[in-house]
């Protein structure tokens, strides 16, 4: 079997779980069908499973190495559904290292990164989108990000997969037994249970589709890009945001050159702002680079704040239309005396705000904006779970599956048709819990945890 595999092996794997360095404890995990030979070996004792054992460890060579806690879990009910033995050292570089080495020269490999929640999917003990919401939560930036990976990792995102994937084979399964015993033609566009589970499938589709966009947008973090002409105070904003004086400001138009990336919380939510130079004609090659970045990083913006300076006559906005929305600041209203609830124009897609940098006024306000654009207002847990790129692309493909579905059938009724076009939604849905995936799909989801997991 090649070491690239995504099917289950049969070598017994070890990591050090813990972070490396000193500390209290360290652990080493062991999974497989020697994890419980090798343990009884480092101890020289019996182990019971789910039974801890205070005892010393000992390297092949019998000598000495520490003295801890070894705790068996015997297969299936344990993490990965295999044989589980973990030893509990004290925690240090030089102890873990001499244990690691003890186990792998007793025979056990060393763990590819992801390897032991990828054998807990493999044995079924989780699907895919929980072994995500784990990585998730281990990774988590924020206390409400972790809360929905913590979701995921127990079932919330996969559950209200299942069951639109239940209904999706419900709806199979009925038409298909139509189509198999054709006693008499059928006009399955007269049969209300067909169309009354398209039109369901549809609204439940399209909700978590909703639910999966929030759910990933929460996990990676938000970008937001601050734009708009020089001087219109696009650094003095971002420092006010940030609550911290980050960003140079002067006088002088054409101050900011680099991209200023800026992590801020706002609500709870991680995100990432981007101060960037003024757009221009520029002066100079730094500024032209600086422009060019400028430009570059609108592309990856969720939001695009565009600042205007308020004391100017004449607003001019440098913006191109965009996909993202947009919210544009009339900033320095401390100067052009206008009041922050004299603008207020609120769209989903655009906004117009009053705010003084200087001041601070109006910039509650503008957050509150920032946050209902990103649709992250909705802090109900029953939509909430963490969810990745990878869930939304499929989610979109899914349902655009349906609504093209839904349609060719209100105009044909065709039975065949509809029952190989729902076949090939129901697989779509399923490479998100992992029913229906391919091996390269695990080999890049799997690849990108951390050892030891
Ligand atoms: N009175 C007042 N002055 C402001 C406000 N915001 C910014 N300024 C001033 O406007 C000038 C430009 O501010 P910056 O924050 O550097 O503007 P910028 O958009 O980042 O400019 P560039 O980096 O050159 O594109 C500075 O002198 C700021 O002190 C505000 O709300 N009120
Ligand atoms: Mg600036």
């Amino acid at each position: 079997m090649t070491t690239d595999s995504h099917a289950l092996d049969s070598d017994t794997i070890v990591a050090i779980a813990t972070p490396s360095g000193r500390g209290g404890i360290c652990v080493l995990r062991l999974s497989g069908i020697q994890a419980k030979p090798i343990g009884e070996r480092i101890t020289k004792r019996t182990l019971i499973p789910r039974s801890p054992l205070v005892s010393r460890f000992f390297d092949q060579d019998n000598e000495i190495i520490d003295e801890g806690i070894a705790l068996f879990f015997n297969g299936p009910a344990s993490f990965t559904g295999e044989d589980v033995t973990e030893l509990h050292g004290h925690g240090g570089v030089i102890i873990a290292d001499m244990l690691l080495e003890t186990c792998l020269n007793l025979g056990a490999r060393l763990a590819r990164p992801g390897e032991f929640s990828e054998r807990a999917f493999l044995n079924n003990k989780m699907d895919l989108t929980q072994a995500e919401g784990l990585a998730d939560l281990i990774d988590a930036p924020t206390r409400r990000a972790a809360r929905q990976a913590s979701a995921s990792l127990r079932g919330a995102f996969s559950n209200a997969v299942s069951d639109i994937a239940t209904q999706l084979v419900q709806l199979r399964v009925y038409i298909e037994a139509a189509l198999d015993f054709p006693e008499e033609e059928i006009d399955f566009l007269a049969e209300t249970k067909v169309t009354d589970t398209l039109t369901t499938l549809q609204t439940s589709l399209h909700q978590l589709l909703v639910s999966a966009r929030q759910g990933a947008l929460l996990n990676r973090g938000a970008q937001v890009v601050i734009t708009g002409a020089p001087n219109a105070g696009k650094s003095s904003l971002l420092n006010r945001l940030a609550k911290d004086d980050i960003a140079i400001v002067t006088n002088i138009p054409g101050t900011t050159r680099d991209v200023i990336r800026q992590t801020i919380s706002l609500q709870g939510l991680a995100i990432e702002f981007s101060d960037t130079a003024g757009l221009r004609e520029a002066r100079d090659e730094i500024e032209k680079e600086g422009i060019y970045r400028a430009q570059n990083e609108l592309n990856r913006a969720d939001i695009i704040i565009e600042v205007v300076d308020d004391t100017l006559a004449q607003v001019s906005t440098v913006l191109t239309p965009s996909e993202a929305p947009t919210i544009r600041v009339h900033n320095k209203i401390d100067l052009s005396g206008r009041h922050a609830g004299t603008f207020n124009a609120t769209t989903t897609h655009h906004s117009v705000i009053g705010v003084s940098a200087a001041t601070g006024e109006g910039v509650a306000a503008l957050e509150g904006v920032i946050v209902g654009l990103l649709g992250l207002t909705d802090t109900s847990s029953a939509s909430a779970f963490s969810a990745r790129e990878r869930h939304v692309v499929a989610l979109t493909q899914t349902t655009a599956l349906l609504d093209q579905t839904i349609e060719q059938f209100m105009a044909t009724g065709a039975g065949e048709l509809l029952a190989e076009d729902l076949r090939a939604i129901h697989e779509r849905l399923g490479t998100i819990t992992g029913t229906f995936g391919a091996d390269d799909l695990l080999g890049e989801i799997f690849s990108s945890f951390c050892i030891g997991k």
